[in-house]
């Protein structure tokens, strides 16, 4: 695959929810071709290719592993079928790219761990926030030794009790969903921005509605449902949840998540204290970088390439004053990506299979934590 332009790379997307559109323009913004699509069903698969102009639409995953045109894979499905087929093309020798969380459990994403080690293809998880470019100029700035970490992921898409999806049931999406859906999100950035590991956690969490009335049918991501024929079905997984955090090195924190704060739509933000400054940034404005000062005034840095360090330049595609956003940060993480499959890795190095375990193992920490009531150490391996 070496010296591969991106164009020769092809690429099968797997699900056709949310996310499956969402890398296939990414991907078409890079000049990969999108080749083929995946979809729940046949008749998904057709409809899905039909609306994204993609040139083949499979009947089964066999199908998509065996076609010879396809070097990628992205897995954008429900949690649940993240193993085993990931699993499948790895063992197709396909690189693979996959939606966030990595699978269900820990004993599933180090399986993947070590098969993705005992491949020779790329395997990495979609943890797009770092490829905001001030998250990128954020890692790159000196503020000294690390003291505090605080922050939130807050949206309001599942407030109401007739909200439904596929993510608020623990059979699809694993036992954790605020925390593994949004939360993530947030531990892998701040570990990314500041290179720290989180070593221990205590978790406070709540599932706000025990019931929710789920509309006959599917209901995609954002979306809500016409179908007026409810189902009254329990829910285990938490609308929101705290989690206070202790780092290595000595640095302590908090994170807060929700699904169900009204009016905040998709809000991550982080505020990072060090001994000789601090950083913040919010994904509603992620074109400034807050960059706070003891002895001088502060500054609110722009995202302007011109201004930027190199690692950060080098995934800005516009000038200072053209705001970059969420399908952006898709396109850059997958930039990082193909630059590997490339043989030509860039400065920033995508999110691997280790980082898509370690946060399986923050989560089940989390969990253990809030279960327990106490202070739990997060697992190492
Ligand atoms: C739903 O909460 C969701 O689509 C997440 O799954 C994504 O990772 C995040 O980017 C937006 O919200």
């Amino acid at each position: 695959m070496n010296a591969m332009d991106y164009h020769d790379i092809g690429v099968a997307i797997v699900g056709s929810g949310f996310m499956g559109p969402a890398h296939t323009e990414a991907l078409r913004r890079l000049g990969i071709s999108v080749r083929g699509i995946l979809g729940s069903s046949e008749e998904k698969s057709t409809r899905a290719a039909a609306q994204l102009g993609i040139p083949r639409a499979y009947a089964t995953y066999d199908e998509l592993l065996a076609d010879e045109r396809i070097h990628s894979v992205h897995i954008t499905t429900p949690n649940k079928h993240h193993h085993s087929m990931v699993v499948a093309a790895l063992d197709a020798g396909k690189h693979v790219l996959c939606e966030k969380p990595l699978a269900m459990n820990a004993a599933e994403s180090r399986d993947l761990v070590n098969r993705a080690k005992a491949s020779q293809v790329e395997a990495g998880v979609n943890y797009n926030i770092r490829f905001y470019p001030l998250c990128i100029e954020a890692a790159n700035s000196c503020i000294g030794n690390v003291h505090s970490v605080q922050g939130s992921y807050v949206q309001d898409w599942l407030l109401f009790d007739t909200d439904y999806n596929w993510r608020v049931l623990a059979s699809e999406g694993g036992d954790l969903r605020a925390v593994a859906d949004i939360g993530t999100h947030w531990l892998d950035l701040v570990g990314y921005v500041t290179g720290l590991r989180v070593e221990s956690v205590f978790a406070d969490l709540k599932t706000i509605h025990l019931v929710r009335n789920r509309p006959v049918g599917e209901v995609e991501t954002f979306s809500k449902s016409t179908n007026a024929e409810l189902v009254e079905t329990p829910i285990t997984t938490e609308d929101q949840g705290a989690v206070l955090l202790r780092f290595a090195g000595g640095a302590t924190g908090v994170l807060w998540v929700s699904q169900a704060t009204a009016g905040r739509k998709n809000r991550l933000q982080f505020e990072i204290g060090g001994a000789e400054g601090s950083l913040a940034w919010d994904s509603e404005n992620p074109n400034e970088l807050w960059r706070g000062k003891r002895t001088q005034a502060n500054e609110v840095l722009p995202k302007d390439p011109g201004l930027l360090s190199p690692a950060a330049a080098h995934h800005t595609s516009y000038p200072g004053g053209h705001a970059e956003g969420y399908p952006d940060s898709f396109k850059q993480c997958f930039r990082a990506f193909y630059d590997a499959v490339r043989g030509e890795p860039g400065p920033v190095a995508y999110p691997s299979f280790e980082d898509g375990h370690r946060e399986i193992l923050l989560c089940e920490a989390i969990l253990e934590s809030h279960r327990h009531g106490r202070w739990t150490r997060v697992e190492e391996n």
